[in-house]
């Protein structure tokens, strides 16, 4: 349409020419969306969710207090699998398929493909999905989870109950097809169920009791339960305390926030105001390797050939944008 064409115009001159050359904006804020008047329609709970949710931090729990007797060769390779999984979120479904911020070789993709199912937190094609309009319709009824509906939301409430019907309205008008067109994103949504069975749950558990002779049940609740909650944990914390605690120092207009703390957990996917600001930027930061084992990641692949073409902001842009809408806080930090 006229309007919406406008309103790319718009965003790319803002947003300077690196947007474009992805080939998608769908990740752009849309200030041209407006919630529909009047109540939200009531909460519809998935009570199946809340029950499996309640037992996983229940066995997380159990997780926890196995830690004293586990062997250190388990949790070596529990912090592993938390690193491969975490990495299938952030390098994978997050700064490659949700933002294209990069290119990746075919095998970088199947071994993100892998780390993704190991994370389990929906397939990459639903989780890109859901990220674009959280990006595009940010803190709107129309964003997946809505930080301005509270931290509890924001952090696993929205996983608990129906979406509300403008996130499944806008999400259709999205521009996936770059998704579509890859074709291991397309085979893991096939076999996304066999594959999260096989790589979040039976891989993490079996490893320790068949090469160390671990307890099946220090292996199961440690590597598979505990390391999956806290990577779901981490994960959330960027939806819920990264939009709310932190400073501004690049758009003050908007809720997300710089989260060192948040960072750390998540690796580097904390410094959430650049990101809502830039979200094109390979390093989801302008501090490169800081707290950031993501780009680090991916300055490896890259020096390895299998990934290229990584997108930045220049230095310029981001000072100007920090004094045109910043907060001032860049000049004490
Ligand atoms: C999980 C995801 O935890 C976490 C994502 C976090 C995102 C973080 C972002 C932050 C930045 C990056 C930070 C990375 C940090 C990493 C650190 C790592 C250490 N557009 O969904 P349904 C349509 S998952 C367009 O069932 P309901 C579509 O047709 C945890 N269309 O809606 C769809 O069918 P299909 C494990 C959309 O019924 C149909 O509607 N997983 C869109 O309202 C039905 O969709 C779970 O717990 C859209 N956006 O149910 C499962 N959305 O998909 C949780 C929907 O076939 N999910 N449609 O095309 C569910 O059970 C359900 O989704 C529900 C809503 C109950 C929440
Ligand atoms: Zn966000
Ligand atoms: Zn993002």
């Amino acid at each position: 349409t006229k309007n919406g064409n406008a309103v790319v115009e718009k965003n790319l001159l803002h947003h300077d020419d690196v947007a474009a050359e992805r080939g998608m904006v769908d990740d752009l804020f849309d200030e041209t969306y407006r919630e529909k008047e009047g109540p939200r329609p009531p909460l519809q709970y998935v009570w199946r969710n809340i029950i499996l949710m309640s037992l996983l931090h229940l066995g997380a729990i159990i997780g926890l207090m196995l830690i004293p007797s586990a062997k250190i060769q388990t949790l070596a390779w529990a912090i592993l699998c938390f690193m491969v999984s975490a990495l299938g979120i952030t390098a994978g479904c997050h700064r490659l398929w949700s933002h294209r911020s990069y290119k990746a070789t075919l095998p970088l993709r199947i071994f993100l493909t892998i780390a993704n199912s190991m994370a389990f937190q929906n397939d990459i094609y639903e989780w890109a999905r859901d990220h674009r309009v959280h990006h595009k319709f940010s803190e709107t009824d129309a964003d997946p989870h809505n930080a301005m509906r509270g931290f509890f939301f924001s952090h696993i409430g929205w996983l608990l109950v129906r979406k509300h019907p403008d996130v499944i309205e806008k999400g259709q008008k999205l521009d996936l097809s770059d998704l579509k067109a890859d074709k291991v994103v397309m085979f893991q949504r096939r076999y996304y169920k066999p594959s999260v069975v096989l790589l979040c749950f039976t891989l993490p558990a079996v490893v320790p009791w068949y090469f160390w002779d671990e307890s099946i049940i220090i292996s199961f609740f440690i590597p598979a339960i505990l390391r999956y909650t806290l990577g779901l944990n981490a994960t959330w914390l960027v939806n819920s305390a990264a939009h709310m605690f932190g400073n501004r120092p690049y758009d003050q207009n908007i809720n997300p926030r710089e989260n060192p703390l948040v960072s750390v957990g998540a690796l580097g996917e904390g410094f959430h105001n650049y990101h809502h600001t830039f979200p094109y930027d390979y390093s989801t930061s302008e501090y490169g390797w800081r707290f950031n084992l993501t780009t680090a990641f991916i300055d490896l692949m890259c020096l390895l050939g299998l990934a290229s073409d990584r997108k930045r902001v220049s230095k310029e842009v981001i000072l100007a944008r920090k004094m045109r809408t910043g907060d001032g806080s860049h000049k004490s930090g």
